[in-house]
């Protein structure tokens, strides 16, 4: 995304020009990684431009700031309208919102001290996450010799700047090999989650993913598919899965709000069932872009009108 004039970001409350967006080289958070974030998108829906769960998001990045104690100076009904109000001021149609809340300029040194919370919001188009076949024919990844951070040393379920340092070793080392994306083994060896996504393993009619003592980010994508899953029979297991249930699957698949549902068709050159995008995948899949594009009257209360 690159200046042209015409874009603003919210910021502390004000929608600013995004050229005059900057902060300081000496920002707590840019030294200290003390900053939380979110990743939400707007979709076209009958309606018009809708927020998908914009009330989870905003509750989760309340959530991260209070897991690293980081102030918040702004209420919730003014981050959530700053959402709204980003995405209209900018007249933007399908989007990306970027909030982030972080430690700014005032003092170094790892305690926080002296300085401010700044609070933006960002809005931008991002198209597939994974590339432009992802979505349709499924990505490959690789189980990565990175670990996932581990809860006794992060909040893991807080979606924290500085874990991403993690997630940043792991899809680059995936890319480097070739591979589109990473999947993560928790401290233990089983199953955590992508670099930027949460995975599900479905063998046998029966889907399964691993649950908050992974070390995994509650996704909210996580969630939605759970509902939707539920909704078309299926029951979703949420257990430890190990490694070779990746190898072994009949599909698999990544959750998240940049991914949306993404297939996996290959996994360390395993070719994961058919090497294509699984039936159960199919099904989730197209019932997840129903409810986002406000086609599903029963998901109605997920979206929020900008
Ligand atoms: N795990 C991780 C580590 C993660 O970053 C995300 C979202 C998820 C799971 C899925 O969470 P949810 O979006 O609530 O379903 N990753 C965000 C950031 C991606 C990025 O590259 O930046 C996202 O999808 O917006």
């Amino acid at each position: 995304m690159a200046a042209d004039g015409k874009t603003s970001i919210w910021w502390n409350g004000k929608l600013v020009p995004f050229a005059d967006a900057k902060t300081h080289v000496l920002s707590h958070g840019l030294h200290y990684g003390s900053g939380v974030f979110e990743g939400i998108r707007a979709y076209r829906t009958p309606k018009g431009i809708a927020i998908f769960r914009l009330k989870e998001h905003v509750e989760r990045l309340f959530f991260s700031a209070k897991a690293y104690k980081i102030p918040m100076t702004l209420p919730f009904e003014t981050v959530f309208q700053g959402c709204r109000e980003v995405v209209k001021a900018n007249a933007l149609d399908e989007c990306y919102l970027r909030p982030l809340v972080f430690l700014g300029h005032g003092q170094l040194g790892v305690y926080p001290k002296n300085v401010p919370t700044e609070t933006i919001v960002a809005a931008y188009p991002w198209g597939a996450y994974l590339g432009p076949d992802a979505i349709e024919k499924g990505i490959r990844a690789t189980v990565s010799s990175w670990q996932r951070l581990h809860d006794a040393a992060f909040p893991c379920s807080a979606k924290g700047a500085g874990q991403y340092l993690n997630s940043t070793l792991a899809v680059r080392e995936a890319r480097e090999k070739g591979f589109e994306e990473a999947i993560l083994l928790d401290r233990n060896g089983n199953v955590s989650e992508g670099s930027g996504e949460n995975v599900f393993v479905v063998k046998n009619g029966r889907i399964a993913t691993p649950g908050l003592d992974s070390s995994i980010l509650e996704g909210i994508t996580r969630d939605s598919v759970f509902q939707i899953a539920k909704e078309l029979g299926y029951t979703v297991e949420v257990r430890n899965i190990v490694r070779a249930e990746l190898y072994g699957a009949d599909e698999l698949f990544f959750t998240g709000t940049a991914a949306e549902v993404t297939p996996i068709r290959e996994v360390d050159t395993y070719v994961i069932g058919a090497g294509v995008r699984g039936p159960i995948t199919t099904k989730i899949q197209a019932a997840y872009f129903r409810a986002v594009h406000g086609e599903d009257a029963s998901k109605a209360a997920w979206l929020t009108l900008v």
